[in-house]
């Protein structure tokens, strides 16, 4: 069969120096950081949507993208040659994951039904295709957004027909990723949120928004999927406020509803910086929760307000991000999906492979500065010695439960605690060092 992109070929690892733009400098699959290989470390994912699916149109203007593989009216036969276009770009890249919506794969008909038969037809094209090349599905997730039927939500429709859609279209979606081997199911809350208060009964819509999960939940038990769920935050954009808001909105959610044992995160640096926090900060939260499950790595602009979905290239984020990954323990059924698309003006089919290449070099760089960071314990030695008035004296009683108000009043009458008995936090110490680790490592 003729190549999509025949004057691409297979992106090869260089090395640091190298001059070529098609190829890798700092992402070498097989090489191993702390006993395990870069791409079992990254499981870099192709997201659906973006790479196949966007035209490049914003509110300004129409598409852009010189795409081969939509020039046809057909909607069927387009989505066939999604497949094939993507999985080229893959198998070209050497990415092993991808992700997809149900609306991305197989293109929506007039009927429930005659849809899902469908995406039936797609997923047998994909389930070929991940046999030849041994690619495999990260995760699915369902769009519950586009269609002018969820203008109020799904799960959090004033309508109850319209969460009723949503949950059939929800269980389908489940049915093809356990079909196709999907290690994961995504919640993003498309249009989970409200325009208004004057409008919304907020206790019902996020009751139900819980019911939906609980039905997810059951039923993956029913079917014997074995995916892990995922919640990803985002603070708004479609609604003004979405309920997913950031990871500790989330978390408290879940617990609320007794969901918390059944989801992790999947942390999307865009969504992150959306909501005014570091995409470290999501991380961590999601860690030190014990619920980092995936990433969907991009970055946005500072400058604009909405979500840009870029390729990510910043090397400072991925080095943190990559920490945070390391010191949960890695990826498990997670990885890095790059939910990034190429710029309106990068319109030439190749601009996708540069992208990718800027994305997955970004990543491996990330990958081994932080790596030997934990390896030399930099910021642990200084946490470790920073906080180490917690372990002896009135700091281990305050952590031990011994000491309270009255021992604590007794302990401070006492000491005379001014700035100079206390450590420095020494921060341009360390920002200075992770400098030097991100230059020389
Ligand atoms: C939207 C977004 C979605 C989710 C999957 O901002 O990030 O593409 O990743 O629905
Ligand atoms: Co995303």
């Amino acid at each position: 069969m003729s190549e999509i992109f025949a004057n691409i070929g297979k992106i090869q690892y260089k090395g640091e120096g190298c001059g070529e733009e098609l190829a890798f400098r700092y992402y070498n699959p097989d090489e191993k950081i702390m006993g395990r290989t870069m791409k079992d470390h990254l499981r870099f994912a192709m997201s659906y949507w973006h790479t196949l699916c966007g035209e490049g149109s914003d509110q300004f203007g129409s598409g852009t993208m010189q795409r081969s593989w939509t020039s046809t009216e057909d909607e069927m036969k387009k989505a066939e040659l999604k497949v094939k276009a993507g999985f080229e770009i893959m198998e070209k890249l050497g990415i092993e994951y991808y992700c997809f919506h149900d609306r991305d794969i197989a293109p929506e008909a007039d009927t429930l039904e005659e849809t899902n038969k469908r995406l039936d037809i797609v997923a047998d094209m994909l389930e070929k295709e991940m046999k030849r090349t041994g690619i495999k599905l990260l995760w699915g997730t369902s769009n519950c957004f586009t269609n002018p039927r969820f203008v109020h939500g799904a799960a959090t429709s004033s309508e109850a027909d319209v969460f009723a859609h949503a949950a059939a279209q929800v269980k389908k979606a489940m049915e093809v990723t356990k079909r196709l081997g999907g290690e994961g199911y995504v919640f993003w809350g498309g249009r989970e949120g409200y325009e208004t208060l004057l409008n919304t009964d907020m206790k019902l819509e996020l009751d139900n928004l819980g019911r939906m999960l609980h039905m997810a939940v059951d039923y993956a038990a029913k079917i014997g999927f074995k995916g892990q769920f995922y919640i990803e935050p985002k603070p708004k954009e479609p609604t003004k406020h979405q309920y997913d808001f950031d990871t500790a909105t989330v978390i408290s959610f879940l617990r609320q509803y007794g969901l918390a044992d059944k989801f992790k995160m999947n942390i999307e640096a865009n969504h992150a910086t959306l909501a005014s926090h570091t995409f470290q900060h999501e991380l961590r939260v999601s860690r030190i929760n014990g619920m980092l499950g995936s990433i969907d790595a991009n970055q946005g602009d500072l400058l604009l307000g909405w979500d840009t979905d870029q390729f990510p290239v910043n090397i400072y984020d991925s080095v943190l991000a990559m920490y945070e990954v390391l010191m949960a323990g890695g990826f498990t059924t997670g990885g890095l999906n790059f939910d990034a698309k190429a710029r309106r003006a990068s319109f030439d089919p190749s601009d996708i492979f540069y992208g990718y290449i800027a994305g997955m070099d970004t990543f491996a760089k990330g990958l081994r500065v932080a790596a030997k960071l934990i390896e030399d314990k930099v910021f642990e030695k200084n946490i470790e010695k920073r906080y180490s008035s917690f372990g002896s004296g009135i700091g281990k009683d305050i952590v031990s439960g011994k000491a309270g108000f009255e021992e604590l009043e007794a302990y401070a009458m006492k000491k005379n605690v001014t700035v100079s008995t206390l450590m420095s936090g020494r921060q341009e110490m360390l920002e200075n060092i992770l400098n030097q680790y991100i230059f020389t490592k």
